[in-house]
């Protein structure tokens, strides 16, 4: 058997400095000790794919991170382990449980999963060994691990059996819930604004030393066609996870920090707005460009035409929400929103369609991900607040 401060020990003695994760009942000493301990910063996820995309944005801004879920969420993660780390070469320890081990005699939702665990990683071509249960053992095996992600850029994985994990407490601190945020409506209802003008709006009034992070899609299209700088991260993939990615980027940097999200992207994965909420990052600027459709895939239309994000956003705990409908609206809130304490959203609706000579990013995701590495690194400042 393991103790939990064991085995995060020697975690951080190969580097690693932030957890992450979802909750199962064989990782329950590791998931206590990493929420109880006041020196480690662990951030409780909704889901584990937004879970992955949270170590990545802070992997992005220079920690090496840990992803803790069980095997059933091993399958909510499959699409950012895919289609987010893999391109970005984004790595992260992940340490998934083994529920439903044949033999196990465990519950009947884990049994298939449970037998196909490892073939599941294997498919993914994520690298996996068995999590030790000899304390012996942990070192080798991690510097293994590090050696591994070093010279692939990707995510390996321990497989935890039960009861490896000796039982520990939990003394997680009281959550303080955030005061009311304010809404600010900024709605003229008068013609909506094309997401070209609200994505040359940005740009105009962003400051040179602020990321931003941008959704799947033509959005991230569209903005490479305007400009392509090192402050760009263009999330090519990952639907949904623009947002907890920049949670990631603005707890470990304390740096303003810009989402630009899309309304079917955001409701991929609404409960991101809850996790941004809990961790109050006071430099998260969190934008919707709503065209009330998947427009990259043909125009079909998303849920959101009867969804107002800036009071979801409120109810989560944003400090403060914003309502737009035109690109003058849009100027005013976003130019106020960079110098509000966030968390921050801005929901604009805006029409449907882009550019006509629509780019791609020819830069590949990888270099994108070390080029705005670089540009955390250099331009690394004091938190916001
Ligand atoms: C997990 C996942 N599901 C589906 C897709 C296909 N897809 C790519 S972009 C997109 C639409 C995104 O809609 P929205 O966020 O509203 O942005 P818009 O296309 O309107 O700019 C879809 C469904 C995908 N890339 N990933």
């Amino acid at each position: 058997m393991i103790d939990a401060a064991t085995f995060l020990r020697a975690t951080q003695r190969i580097g690693i400095g932030f957890y992450t994760g979802v909750p199962c009942s064989f990782l329950t000493p590791l998931i206590n000790r990493t929420a109880s301990d006041r020196t480690l910063c662990y951030v409780g996820a909704a889901s584990e794919g937004e879970a992955v995309a949270i170590a990545a944005g802070a992997w992005l801004a220079g920690r090496e991170t840990a992803v803790m879920c069980q095997n059933s969420g091993l399958g909510n993660a499959v699409n950012p382990l895919t289609s987010l780390n893999r391109p970005f070469r984004i790595p992260t320890l992940l340490i998934v449980t083994w529920r439903g081990q044949p033999g196990l005699n465990d519950e009947p939702q884990h049994e298939l999963m449970g037998r196909i665990t490892q073939s599941l990683l294997d498919v993914i071509e994520i690298p996996h060994q068995r999590f030790p249960d000899e304390p012996h053992a942990l070192d080798p095996l991690l510097h293994d691990a590090r050696a591994t992600m070093s010279r692939t850029g990707l995510p390996f994985a321990l497989v935890l059996e039960n009861g490896v994990l000796r039982d520990e407490p939990l003394d997680q601190p009281p959550r303080i819930l955030p005061k009311p945020g304010e809404h600010i409506d900024l709605r003229h209802h008068a013609e909506k604004g094309s997401r070209l003008a609200t994505l040359e709006a940005v740009l105009a009034a962003i400051p040179d030393q602020v990321p931003i992070i941008v959704t799947t899609g033509k959005t991230g299209r569209e903005l490479f066609t305007l400009a392509d700088r090192e402050q760009h991260l263009y999330q090519v993939g990952s639907m949904g996870c623009a947002s907890p990615m920049a949670l990631g980027v603005a707890i470990t940097t304390g740096r303003r920090t810009v989402v630009l999200d899309g309304d079917g992207a955001a409701l991929m994965k609404l409960g991101s707005l809850a996790t941004i909420g809990a961790c109050q990052p006071p430099g998260l600027l969190h934008v919707i460009l709503d065209n009330g459709v998947h427009d990259s895939t043909g125009g079909q239309a998303t849920a959101s035409a009867s969804v107002d994000f800036a009071t979801i956003a409120l109810a989560c705990g944003y400090r403060q929400a914003f309502s737009c409908d035109n690109t003058a609206g849009f100027t005013q809130a976003f130019k106020q929103a960079l110098s509000t304490q966030g968390p921050v959203l801005l929901h604009v609706r805006i029409l449907p369609g882009s550019l006509a000579k629509l780019g791609r990013p020819t830069i590949a995701p990888h270099e994108v991900a070390q080029r705005f590495r670089s540009f955390l690194r250099r331009d690394a400042q004091p938190p916001t607040t």
